[in-house]
């Protein structure tokens, strides 16, 4: 090679992105229902989460990172799509019947993993919705995450709290007996089988709202389901077996780079711990399944070590949406919650249009690549894809994507800040521009029904400056008028535009 040749290759190699053999493997660690100030990094004190605490002690620490949403399937939407979930229809909170809601052949997060080389596995909790048409639960599930972009799935299909309670692997219900089918239905009773709403004596833990309909494992869910006796999941062994499932992925594919969606079920309802964490929080079931996520975290971490994989493995931890305590079971948790704080400093929880809503733990781990510490900077997980994109080198289409921007340097704490505005999703859209939040006038309902939790909704609009005001208690929509209505209609603007992406 002359020499021009080689001072070629050597800046063509510079100018590449990772190469595959340096590609950092990626595990996301994504709760459900966990909220900002349920993890003893970001304060809470009555609850230890040592494992968690580890990941912030070892990575970066966010303050200021949100979920896409304050619920979980337009969170999950958005996390998997780079879109906000506002622009599309049918992105609320699905049945457990649901058709896939993401189309198959979409540039998607773990599509793009894929395409740079990575194994791609999504284990635990769904709510994506799954099948084209009505879905025959005794045959091939599909299309699924297998048509997105994930070469393996492990899944609760839904919610813990909605049928079918049992897992599906791949494109197949695990353990399933054909001579005992499978029937599912959220409109009408299916099948002769007991329900909560007519037999409570038969429960081991009784609805608070709601899920008074079929009875699996002494607990009456969300929905009608008939047959699959045997595949049935036992709530008790769910952390341990997704956790299984998760640990066998990265054991198959130490050896090249893979990206894990480890999306647990703990802590959203049913709270029901394994025997080995059951009353061992002092706080209920609620703070015991916050103990049972803790460990989930630590085996998967442990497992990291073990393999050697620690030093090369971007690890980030996450919450689909912000707490809520009692969320439709008589669980103790509103009884033993004391002086604990779910939300942390924000106000609001899961529902809500205040911060409590979407801001959520976040923390990036990278050994050697991040520098341990605490960033203010605002992101949110509709970012990762473009993010993660350009961490491997793969550039997106221009319709990919239309809302996730590239924060890699705020992710990696190579940059103070990250965006400078986002639209937070609850009842209504808020925009956030740096400290400055405009919630656009809603119907006005102040509290979620049932769960109590304030919803942050009011019919005239409201401003606050989160910097002198984290609490979101002083509305200042009246003193300063002009900025609410400046930041109205640029709320408006990234509405109508259809995306919000350069
Ligand atoms: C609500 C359920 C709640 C929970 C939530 C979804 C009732 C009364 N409440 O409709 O228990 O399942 O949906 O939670 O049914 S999420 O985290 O998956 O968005
Ligand atoms: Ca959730």
């Amino acid at each position: 090679m002359d020499r021009f040749a080689s001072l070629l290759a050597c800046l063509v190699f510079w100018a590449l992105p990772l190469h595959a053999a340096s590609l950092p493997n990626i595990v996301l660690l994504y709760a459900d229902d966990l909220g900002y100030g349920d993890v003893s990094c970001n304060g809470a004190t009555r609850i230890k989460t040592p494992n968690v605490d580890r990941l912030a002690e070892q990575g970066l620490r966010f303050t200021d990172g949100h979920s896409a949403s304050a619920t979980c399937t337009p969170s999950r939407y958005a996390l998997m799509t780079g879109e906000y979930a506002w622009r599309r229809k049918g992105t609320g909170i699905l049945p457990g019947d649901a058709r896939l809601i993401i189309e198959p052949g979409r540039t998607t997060l773990p599509s793009i993993l894929k395409k740079a080389g990575y194994a791609t596995a999504a284990v635990g909790k769904w709510h994506l919705g799954l099948g084209a048409e009505k879905l025959d639960w005794n045959g091939d599930i599909k299309p699924g995450p297998l048509e997105i972009g994930f070469d393996y799935c492990f899944l609760i299909p839904a919610t813990g709290d909605r049928v079918p309670c049992v897992y599906v692997e791949n494109h197949r219900v695990v353990g399933l007996d054909p001579a005992d089918p499978i029937e599912v239905s959220f409109k009408m009773r299916v099948g002769n089988e007991p329900t909560g709403k007519e037999h409570p004596e038969l429960l081991k833990l009784r609805p608070s709202h709601g899920h008074d309909m079929t009875i699996i494992n002494g607990i009456s869910r969300i929905g009608y389901m008939t047959g699959g006796k045997s595949a049935r999941w036992v709530d008790e062994d769910m952390a341990d077996t997704i956790t299984s499932k998760a640990v066998s992925f990265i054991e198959r594919n130490k050896d090249r780079p893979f990206f894990l969606y480890f999306a647990t079920h703990d802590i959203h309802v049913p709270r029901v711990p394994h025997p080995r964490f059951a009353g061992k929080s002092g706080m209920g079931p609620r703070g015991d399944v916050i103990l049972q996520f803790d460990d989930c975290v630590g085996r998967i971490l442990d497992t990291l070590d073990r393999l050697n994989l620690a030093g090369n493995t971007l690890v980030i931890l996450s919450s689909d949406n912000g707490p809520v305590v009692d969320d439709g079971y008589q669980d103790d948790a509103v009884e033993k919650l004391g002086n604990h704080k779910p939300a942390g400093p924000w106000r609001g929880g899961k529902y809500s249009n205040f911060e409590g809503g979407t801001r959520v733990p976040l923390l990036v781990r990278w050994p050697g690549r991040v520098k341990p510490g605490v960033s203010d900077a605002l992101v949110c997980q509709v970012d990762l894809l473009a993010s993660l994109a350009a961490l491997v080198g793969q550039t997106l289409g221009p319709d990919d994507a239309p809302d996730s921007l590239n924060m890699l340097p705020a992710l990696l704490g190579e940059a103070e800040t990250g965006r400078e505005q986002l639209v937070e999703h609850a009842g209504v859209l808020s925009l956030r521009s740096g400290k400055w939040k405009y919630i656009k006038p809603g119907k006005g309902q102040k509290v979620h029904r049932n769960t109590n939790v304030e919803l942050g909704n009011d019919p005239e609009g409201q401003l606050y400056h989160l910097g002198d005001d984290p609490g979101e208690t002083k509305n200042l929509l009246s003193e300063q008028p002009d900025r609410a209505r400046e930041m109205s209609s640029s709320l408006d603007r990234i509405q109508q535009a259809g995306r919000s992406r350069p």
